[in-house]
């Protein structure tokens, strides 16, 4: 049946066992692809039923869907006439592991960073009611994604409006690992029918009208009687709750969104899924199979820098009770599981919160202790004004383990980490750490504990490359490494860019200076070499604008040095998706690159 299918319409033609029967070949055809591209498995077998019903209710592109994250879209994908390029994604030149606009008008709205369905959602439907249109605007939005701030920004905006919102909350009780925290537990009572909806008889109503009455709602009104208790939240903030309903049942979902088409205001409508559903593994196992990467046939056999960093932070916090260790919601993305295991009371998830996460932190500094909040760089982008205001300006305690910097590979530009050094080195007060290999970084890590004041240590992806070039155990302060020493040509390399520095160094006879601190910089290192060689190469897993090199050239400036320097870094662009390696041939941070530079 799938290989009739090329547009939504497609769909509206099938009775309900042929939605039950395409839903399981939709199932099988994920299983397939995504064990050959990597990608999100465990959400989108969790969503094949919602979007089946969705388009088959619902007319895109007139009507929108906003995807949250957009990382269960892959069925929306597959519906809008993306079939056959399904074995591109996550691939240079492929689709988009996320929604992304430029794809296909059925993607109402890009995505990749989590909780702005619905803003974006509510943004398209205050625009329908401008230009007098009566298409439904829906966002669909996970219970994880639920917990960032921006959702609760955005319900508290709808629920003073009377735009034509539908918000469908996709509830599996899973972020990435298990979802915490006082909303999540809120949402559990809510569907064990501990929580009473004002809304309760029309709800129960509609949900009545229903092929099946939920057992949901049946447990629900069992507690209802004789008990007095609050509204939902939902409805206290103005939104029309329905639900629970089963989010795996067709028949259900598709009544359930004919009659909420009908309803005019901002509604919510609570599904609940199995992340996983379908397969066994997944379901047992939803987090291993949140994100799967494709078969690799890589000999290095280093851990990665995660893996180091979650090493150190055991081994340090054995010896200093100060550490807590924070995470917005990637434990296991930042290698925190074992942390979490072993200093239970000193781990702390606070959900998908960076913003919170970073003021938590200057908070707990106060009191004297040595906060880690381990944070992918384009997620710290989120507390940036958390950053300044809350810990720079106050020069307070706090270590910034900062993983994913840099090009991140296959989920392309929304997660790539090429911005923190440029939003960050103009900040005062702090210290800016670009490892060259995970032993350095663990060094930087040892340094930043023994710092007074805001420290960041900027990682990237996957493994180190290389071992150690240095000899010393510590790292001082503002003090580069000389790697190498050639003749006329100096590379000031930044964090992993060592590696090809090094490489290209051996056909030009470069020098090489392992720069290991952005803020501060060596100074006076820079100034005797910018004197001593003819021209100056910077390389940095950065964008070039205002990055590390744009910080060099700052100093040569200021010193009236003339010695030419020509800054690699990320060009000024939307980046792509793509294998790392191949994202640093495209952007010219390799080896060949380094060489034409010197030559030309
Ligand atoms: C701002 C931000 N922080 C962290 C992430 C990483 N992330 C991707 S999906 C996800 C979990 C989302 O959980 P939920 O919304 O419940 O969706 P599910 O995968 O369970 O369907 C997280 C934390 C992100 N995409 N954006």
């Amino acid at each position: 049946m799938l290989n009739n299918i090329h547009k939504p319409s497609d769909i509206k033609k099938l009775d309900i066992e042929e939605l039950n029967a395409l839903a399981e070949e939709i199932k099988l055809f994920l299983i397939d692809s995504i064990e050959q591209t990597g990608g999100h498995l465990s959400s989108n077998l969790g969503t094949i039923e919602l979007t089946l019903a969705m388009h088959y209710v619902f007319d895109t592109p007139n009507d929108t869907f906003v995807w949250d994250v957009g990382h269960q879209a892959y069925t929306h994908k597959i519906l809008t006439g993306r079939k056959d390029l399904m074995s591109t994604l996550r691939q240079k030149g492929g689709l988009s592991g996320f929604t992304k606009r430029s794809e296909s008008e059925h993607d109402a709205f890009g995505a990749g960073h989590s909780s702005t369905s619905i803003s974006a959602a509510l943004g398209i439907a205050i625009a329908n009611k401008l230009q007098h249109k009566s298409d439904t605007s829906i966002a669909v939005i996970g219970d994880g994604a639920l917990s960032g701030g921006m959702s609760f920004e955005a319900m508290n905006h709808a629920g003073d409006t009377d735009a034509n919102l539908l918000i469908i909350l996709n509830d599996n009780d899973m972020s990435i690992s298990q979802n915490v925290g006082a909303l999540s537990k809120y949402l559990t009572r809510l569907i064990s029918g501990k929580i009473y909806s004002t809304m309760k008889s029309k709800s129960l109503k509609f949900l009545e009208r229903l092929p099946r009455v939920q057992k949901f709602a049946k447990r629900s009104e069992e507690h209802l009687k004789g008990m007095f208790l609050p509204g939902t939240l939902f409805e206290e903030l103005g939104i029309e709750y329905f639900g629970p309903i089963d989010g795996h049942d067709i028949p259900v979902l598709i009544k359930a969104l004919k009659n909420l088409k009908n309803i005019e205001n901002p509604r919510i409508l609570h599904i609940i899924t199995k992340k996983g559903h379908g397969l066994e593994a997944a379901e047992q196992n939803p987090l291993k199979f949140h994100g799967i990467s494709p078969p690799s046939n890589s000999t290095n056999n280093f851990p990665s820098y995660s893996k180091v960093f979650g090493e150190w932070l055991c081994n340090s916090a054995k010896n200093d009770e100060r550490i807590i260790g924070i995470t917005p919601a990637m434990s296991e993305g930042s290698g925190m599981v074992n942390f979490e295991k072993n200093f239970p009371d000193r781990f702390i998830d606070v959900a998908i919160a960076e913003q919170h996460a970073v003021t938590l932190a200057g908070g707990i500094a106060t009191k004297g202790l040595k906060p880690v909040v381990a944070i992918y760089s384009t997620f710290l982008q989120r507390g940036y004004d958390q950053f300044i205001h809350d810990i720079a300006l106050q020069n307070l305690n706090v270590i910034f383990a900062i993983d994913r910097a840099g090009l991140v590979g296959a989920d392309g530009a929304t997660h790539a980490g090429i911005f923190d050094l440029s939003f960050l080195r103009c900040i005062p007060n702090i210290v800016i750490i670009a490892p060259s290999s995970s032993i350095e970084m663990y060094k930087a890590l040892n340094f930043s504990l023994n710092f007074d004041g805001p420290v960041c240590v900027r990682f990237p992806r996957g493994k180190s490359v290389i071992e150690d070039f240095t000899t010393s155990a510590s790292i001082e302060i503002g003090k580069g490494n000389i790697i190498r020493t050639g003749k006329d040509i100096a590379i000031f390399a930044f964090g992993n860019m060592l590696e090809p520095a090094l490489s290209a160094s051996e056909k030009i006879d470069a020098t090489v200076i392992d720069m290991r601190f952005v803020k501060p910089l060596d100074e006076n290192l820079i100034i005797d070499t910018a004197n001593s060689y003819k021209k100056l190469i910077s390389i940095e897993d950065n964008t070039a604008s205002g990055g590390a090199g744009s910080a060099i050239n700052e100093l040569l400036q200021s010193k009236n040095i003339k010695t030419p320097l020509h800054i690699i870094g990320v060009p000024d662009l939307v980046t792509e998706h793509g294998s790392q390696d191949e994202l640093y041939l495209l952007y010219g941070l390799h080896e060949e690159n380094i060489i034409n530079v010197a030559k030309n």
